[in-house]
């Protein structure tokens, strides 16, 4: 039986990946800062696999290193991280963005992606095997609009992905990204820092993609036979074309 890792587990794509991985009998490690979420979760989802809660901020590199160093028995050999946690903070032009929120998006998004794998890449190079998913979006591929730093922290994703799959090729682990556009999750109430109107108003008029639609497409990715590694993977709502989406302003 496999373990999967996965970051930011306590809402959105994070969640409904754990989900789908319990369905299909994979055991996980649940991760993100809000506990009381994670143990709702645990007690969800232990009734079809075996759960553990890991609880930390993935800015803080000693607490990613230590708590990931010291899984109990049962969970120590992780087969599947899956590079979740992130979101956006703000979108606002250049000029007068919020240098807070620059430091929570390249903090979390990018620097955050890179402790987590650090601390976990090491025993899969050991075992020879694992494979490693991380969430990018369509705004790693295409700046639009107000959206700067947000898109920098994912365009900096695409080149780890890239960079991760170069340097571990011939180690037995399979990297590949997956970048979703519009989804329907707490993202924008973050972004927006609870202004629910405002987070409301980017997916009205069309359907978005659902978290679900998300977890659906990891699980395919990671289903795959061991000698197909899907390296880089778009999706986008059918009413969305580009990264400069709808609603925004
Ligand atoms: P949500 O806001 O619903 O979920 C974000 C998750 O990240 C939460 O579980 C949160 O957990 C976790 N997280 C945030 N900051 C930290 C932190 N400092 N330490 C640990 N965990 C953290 O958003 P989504 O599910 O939409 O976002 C998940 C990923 O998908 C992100 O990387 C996002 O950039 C990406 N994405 C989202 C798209 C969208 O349109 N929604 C499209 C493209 C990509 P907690 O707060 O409990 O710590
Ligand atoms: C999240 C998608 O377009 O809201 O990465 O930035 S978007």
């Amino acid at each position: 039986m496999k373990t999967a890792l996965i970051t930011g587990a306590t809402s959105g794509i994070g969640r409904s990946t754990a989900i789908k991985f319990a369905s299909e009998g994979i055991n996980l490690i649940i991760c993100g800062r809000r506990t009381d979420r994670l143990e709702k979760l645990k007690k969800e989802l232990s009734v079809e696999t075996s759960v553990h809660i890991l609880s930390f901020d993935v800015r803080n590199r000693e607490e990613v290193l230590q708590k990931i160093g010291s899984l109990p028995e049962g969970f120590g050999k992780i087969d599947i991280l899956v590079n979740n946690a992130g979101n956006a903070h703000g979108l606002d032009p250049i000029q007068s963005g919020s240098m807070d929120d620059w430091d929570a998006m390249l903090d979390i998004n990018v620097k955050g992606l890179l402790y987590v794998s650090k601390a976990v890449i090491p025993g899969m190079i050991e075992r020879q095997s694992g494979h490693i998913i991380n969430i990018g979006s369509t705004a790693g591929k295409e700046v639009y609009p107000n959206g700067n730093v947000y898109c920098a922290s994912k365009h900096a994703v695409d080149a780890i992905n890239q960079g991760m799959r170069i340097d571990l090729n011939g180690n037995g682990i399979r990297v590949g990204a997956v970048n979703p556009g519009l989804t329907q999750t707490e993202f924008s109430d973050v972004r927006f820092k609870g202004d629910a109107d405002k987070a409301e108003k980017v997916y009205q008029g069309f359907k978005a993609l659902q978290p679900e639609d998300i977890a659906d497409i990891i699980h395919f990715v990671v289903s795959r036979p061991y000698h197909v590694n899907i390296a880089d993977l778009t999706v986008m709502p059918t009413a969305q074309a580009t990264s400069t989406i709808l609603n925004k302003d």
